[in-house]
């Protein structure tokens, strides 16, 4: 048991939530260690939504409005930690959810599958795999024809650089949600959100909710900017610190 009054309360409850969805099989042990590498990304930019994050968020609203056939891909990190606020974007933004894994068991798939199905979500694609992203080896390429397949745009948190780089090669806009501005899919996505995918996802979907203009906000995006403005946040605060 974790007292509520805890400092690190939220961090550790979202811990344990990890350790949980490993020992139920939907996480895979190796997200344990993403989530570590995550949590100190979080640490370093203050455990909130940043500026930069935020106008990501919005570029990512934007390409959402603009999208014909947008699809979310969810893994099982993202399962354990926001299944009930994927499957509200879903519906506001009318994006297909497809679960669709690094570590790809089929027994996995089921199981991401009935939560998301567990919090409202409906006709969940994953399963089929009927499809392959081009130029990938082994069974993460395998996907869904009717979802990422087929879609054009693709918002892929926390997802591995090879994949986010298939899918820009094969002429899709990549939104990714990532702690790590340094990391390659963070450098090759469309739309990079520096933010815990727990607000990033909340805050996409309120920034769908008014966004104006889509087409002006996406013309402006500068995504490389907006990454060097992560590192220059974490920087500035790591030089002040103690100050
Ligand atoms: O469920 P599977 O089989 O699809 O596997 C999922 C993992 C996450 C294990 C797999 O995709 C993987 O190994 O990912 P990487 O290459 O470690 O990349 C994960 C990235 O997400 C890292 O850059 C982390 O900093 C970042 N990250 C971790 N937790 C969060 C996060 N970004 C946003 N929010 C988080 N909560």
């Amino acid at each position: 048991m974790i007292p509520e009054n805890h400092p690190r309360y939220q961090s550790l409850m979202l811990r344990n939530k990890m350790a949980e969805g490993v020992m139920q099989g939907i996480v895979h042990p190796t997200g344990l260690i993403a989530h570590g590498r995550g949590e100190a990304f979080d640490y370093l930019l203050g455990e909130r939504t940043q500026s930069f994050a935020d106008d990501a968020a919005r570029a990512a609203a934007a390409y959402l409005k603009i999208a014909k056939k947008p699809v979310i891909s969810v893994n099982g990190n993202v399962a354990v930690l926001v299944a009930d606020e994927i499957v509200k974007l879903a519906e506001e933004t009318g994006m297909k959810i497809e679960v669709n894994l690094f570590h790809r068991t089929e027994e996995r798939v089921e199981k991401i599958i009935s939560i998301l199905e567990k919090h409202g979500g409906r006709d969940i694609l994953g399963m089929e795999g009927d499809a392959k992203i081009p130029g990938l080896a082994h069974n993460r390429a395998i996907c869904s024809h009717e979802g990422i397949y087929a879609g054009d745009v693709i918002l892929v948190p926390l997802e591995d650089g090879d994949r986010c780089e298939a899918l820009k090669r094969m002429g899709k806009k990549v939104l990714t949600i990532d702690l790590n501005p340094m990391s390659r899919t963070a450098r090759n996505a469309n739309v990079t959100v520096v933010d815990n995918v727990i607000r990033a996802i909340p805050n996409i979907r309120e920034h769908y909710g008014d966004v104006k203009k889509p087409e002006e906000i996406i013309a402006k995006w500068n995504n490389r900017k907006h990454l060097q403005m992560a590192m220059d946040f974490i920087c500035e605060r790591l030089r002040t610190y103690y100050r």
